[in-house]
């Protein structure tokens, strides 16, 4: 399902999700443009992630419900882990600087990936295409 890359196409309240996580005016304004591009290659419950951006190119491996550590884009470092459910990823990840928590949900709706997130009752959407 996941499988693919996918590009960046939209965002709905990023800039208000960004800054309920304290990143600031500038690095949101960058954001808002960052072309990101996530490609996703599952393995049983294997996956591996080429995220590459304006800010950064990375390659990581996840195993479903194995925690691992992740730096979002502006330095944050969070810990946690995906699950799936159906055709539902569900990522928790805690902040490590403030123990927050931060949770992201990835599904397919017809050729288009949605990633959602949420951090303290502020959510955000991004929406990718396929490349
Ligand atoms: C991956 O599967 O792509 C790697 C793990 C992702 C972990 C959490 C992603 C949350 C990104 C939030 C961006 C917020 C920017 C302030």
């Amino acid at each position: 399902t996941f499988n693919g890359t996918w590009k960046v196409d939209r965002s709905e309240n990023y800039d208000a999700f960004m800054s309920k996580m304290g990143v600031n005016v500038v690095k949101r304004k960058l954001a808002a443009h960052d072309n990101l591009k996530i490609t996703l290659q599952q393995t049983g419950d294997k996956f591996h992630v080429k995220e590459s951006s304006a800010f950064r190119t990375l390659e990581l491996d996840f195993t479903l419900g194995v925690t691992f550590d992740y730096s979002l884009a502006d330095g944050t470092e969070v810990s946690g882990s995906w699950k799936m459910e159906g055709d539902t990823l569900t990522g928790v990840f805690t902040r490590k600087d403030n123990g927050k928590e931060l949770t992201t949900i990835r599904t397919v709706q017809g050729d288009e990936m949605v990633q959602s997130y949420s951090y303290e009752g502020v959510e955000a959407k991004r929406i990718f295409k396929k490349e």
